[in-house]
């Protein structure tokens, strides 16, 4: 029987890789490394430090900056994906969320998010959800990203279950590992690129029934 649900944020509530993309994009070409939205593919999920390091590992430049630059680079793009985030409204949630959210408050089963996203509670307050989730793990707390289920021990734990009581949402590869990896039930979120491991796949949220999950 399970008792609460722990999403991702990015691709399973809403869709900000499209802007994580533009400021990374814009980010690169300012040190002359060309991304592509093939290559962004591998960011999903990815902390922004380490995200960074990959695009600098993709142009050949990772001894190219001292730390405290990469974060001067890091902080850069993080200040123009905000401005790209002012935009966001409650249209921006992905189709059949706002239902399985309305449903899962009046079944009072708990929600609660684990994203590596630094920006979490500002996006929730954006698309007009922040009440519907009792915890958000914040990624400052964390030693290890995912695919490591840190964050997905800490969100159970948070809301007072255990991770065999709980079912974890997710879109990216690293993300659905570390939900397999902490022992819970996996709902993988296509949006294009193939999902291995997940306990289910689906497409949209709402092609899911509460009922037959909190009964798997
Ligand atoms: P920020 P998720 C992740 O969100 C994104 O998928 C990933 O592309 C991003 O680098 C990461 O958040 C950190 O985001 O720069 O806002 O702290 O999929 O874990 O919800
Ligand atoms: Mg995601």
């Amino acid at each position: 029987m399970k008792k609460g649900f722990i999403f991702d944020l990015d691709g399973v509530i809403t869709d900000t890789a499209k802007y994580h993309y533009l400021a990374w994009k814009y980010l690169a070409e300012t040190i002359d490394i060309e991304i592509d939205i093939v290559f962004n593919e591998q960011l999903k999920g990815i902390s922004r430090m380490d995200s960074l390091e990959r695009i600098l590992a993709h142009g050949n430049k990772s001894d190219a900056f001292t730390l405290s630059e990469k974060e001067a680079l890091a902080h850069q793009k993080n200040t123009h994906y905000v401005e790209l985030l002012q935009q966001l409204s409650p249209a921006d949630l992905l189709p059949g969320v706002h239902e399985f959210l309305t449903e899962a408050k009046q079944k009072q089963i708990p929600c609660g998010i684990a994203s590596a996203s630094k920006n979490a509670p500002f996006i929730l307050e954006k698309l007009e959800v922040a009440d519907d989730f009792q915890i958000i793990v914040n990624p400052d707390t964390l030693k290890k990203g995912k695919p490591d289920p840190e964050i997905f021990l800490k969100a159970a734990e948070m809301l007072h279950i255990t991770p065999e009581e709980a079912v974890a949402f997710e879109d990216a590869q690293a993300g659905l590992d570390a939900i397999k990896a902490a022992g819970m039930y996996a709902v993988g979120v296509l949006s294009g690129e193939a999902l291995h491991g997940a306990d289910i796949l689906v497409h949209r949220l709402d092609e899911l029934s509460i009922e037959t999950l909190l009964a798997t």
